[in-house]
C-alpha cells in the first residue's frame, strides 16, 4: 500500500489491514501524518455516516464487554457487521482495557463480520474522544453497519460518547431496594435504553425488581427525544438472554428516531460538535507545537514573576501563532 489513494482503495473495499493502517494513522500524534491522515478522511466521507452508532455505558464492572460480545454475536447472527471502539481517558497512558476487552470478546476478536479496534498507540493529543469520532468514519467506510462504543462510566467519556452516537445504552446492576440511590441522575438522563444486566441466576429476582424501579423513575423524567420513552430491558450477557428484545428496542428507537427528524438533526449537531471541537484542538496543538512560543516561554515565566498580566501574555502568544500560521 504505497500510496493514499491506495489505502483508501483498499479500506473502501473492507480490507481489515487497510483499516488497521489507516486507524494509525489518524491516531498518530505525528505533525506531518496529520495532513495525509485529513486527506484520506476527506475521500472517504461520502462512505461514512451509513451505520449505526451505539454508545455502551455503565460503571465498571457492570458487564459492558461481556454484553459487547453477546450481543455483537446476536447481530452477526443477523448479518450485520460490527466495529468495537472504546473511549477511554486512561488508555493512552496505561495501554488500554481494549487489550483485555480483545480477551473478553474471543468470538468477535476472530470472527471475520467483527473489528475489535486495538489499543490506541503512544500518547494521543488532545480530548480523549478526538480521534474515536474519525475511527468511527473509518469503520464505516469499511463497510461496519454496526459501531459499538464502549465506555468506561466515568465522566467526561460519557457525554463524548453521548456526543458521537445515535442510541446511548445505559447498562444498570441488579440490586434490591435502594439501588436508585446509587446512579447519578445525570447518567440517566442520557440513556435512550436501559438494560438491567446480570438477570441471571441468584440476581434475576432483583434484576426483575430493579427493572420496575427504574421504569417508574424513568416515568418522571423528561424525554430526551420526544415521544420516545426510554424501555427497561432485562439481560444476562453470560446466558446470553435478553439480546433480541434488546436490538429490537433498539430498532423501535431508530424508526422512531427517523421518522420524527430527530436522527439527521442530532447527526447534523454532532458534526457542529465535531468542527468546533476539532478546530480548538487543532488550535491548541499548534500552539503547543509553535517554536517560536516555545522559545518565549521561560521569558514569559520571567514576566509572570515581576507581576505582569497573564492575560496580556495570552493575548500576545494568540497573536503570535496567528502570525506565524499566516507566514507558513
Ligand atoms: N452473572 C453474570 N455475570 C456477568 C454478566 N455480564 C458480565 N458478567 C460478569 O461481570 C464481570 C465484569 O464483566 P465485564 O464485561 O468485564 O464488565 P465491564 O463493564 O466491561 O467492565 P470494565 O470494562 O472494567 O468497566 C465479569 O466477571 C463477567 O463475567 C451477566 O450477564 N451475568
Ligand atoms: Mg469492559
Amino acid at each position: 500500500m504505497s500510496t493514499k489513494q491506495e489505502l483508501a482503495a483498499k479500506l473502501l473495499e473492507g480490507d481489515r489491514r487497510a483499516l488497521s493502517k489507516a486507524i494509525t494513522l489518524v491516531e498518530s500524534s505525528h505533525a506531518q501524518d496529520r495532513e495525509t491522515a485529513l486527506a484520506l478522511l476527506d475521500s472517504i466521507m461520502p462512505h461514512t455516516g451509513k451505520a449505526r452508532r451505539i454508545a455502551i455505558s455503565g460503571s465498571p464492572g457492570v458487564g459492558k464487554s461481556t454484553f459487547i460480545e453477546a450481543f455483537g454475536e446476536y447481530l452477526i447472527n443477523a448479518g450485520k457487521r460490527v466495529a468495537v471502539l472504546s473511549i477511554d481517558p486512561s488508555s493512552s497512558l496505561t495501554g488500554g482495557s481494549i487489550l483485555g476487552d480483545k480477551t473478553r470478546m474471543p468470538m468477535l476478536a476472530n470472527n471475520p463480520a467483527a473489528y475489535v479496534r486495538p489499543t490506541p498507540s503512544g500518547s494521543m493529543l488532545g480530548g480523549v474522544a478526538r480521534r474515536t469520532r474519525e475511527v468511527i468514519a473509518l469503520c464505516e467506510a469499511a463497510g461496519y453497519n454496526t459501531i459499538l462504543i464502549e465506555t468506561v462510566g466515568v465522566g467526561q467519556s460519557e457525554t463524548e460518547a453521548a456526543n458521537m452516537s445515535d442510541c446511548y445504552l445505559l447498562l444498570l446492576q441488579p440490586g434490591s431496594g435502594d439501588s436508585l440511590q446509587g446512579i447519578k441522575r445525570g447518567i440517566m438522563e442520557l440513556a435512550d435504553l436501559i438494560i438491567v444486566n446480570k438477570a441471571d441466576g441468584v440476581l434475576l429476582s432483583s434484576a426483575q425488581e430493579s427493572a420496575t424501579q427504574y421504569m417508574r423513575a424513568l416515568s418522571l423524567m423528561q424525554e430526551r427525544m420526544p415521544g420516545w420513552q426510554c424501555p427497561v430491558v432485562l439481560c444476562s450477557s453470560t446466558e446470553k438472554t435478553g439480546q433480541s428484545e434488546t436490538s429490537a428496542q433498539i430498532d423501535a428507537y431508530f424508526s422512531h428516531a427517523q421518522a420524527s427528524g430527530a436522527f439527521t438533526q442530532k447527526r447534523l449537531a454532532q458534526k457542529l460538535y465535531w468542527l468546533e471541537d476539532e478546530t480548538i484542538a487543532d488550535l491548541v496543538d499548534r500552539f503547543k507545537r509553535d517554536k517560536s512560543i516555545q522559545a518565549r516561554y521561560a521569558e514569559a515565566v520571567k514576566q509572570l514573576e515581576s507581576g505582569r498580566s497573564p492575560a496580556r501574555i495570552a493575548s500576545e502568544f494568540v497573536s503570535l501563532l496567528l502570525n506565524n500560521s499566516q507566514k507558513s
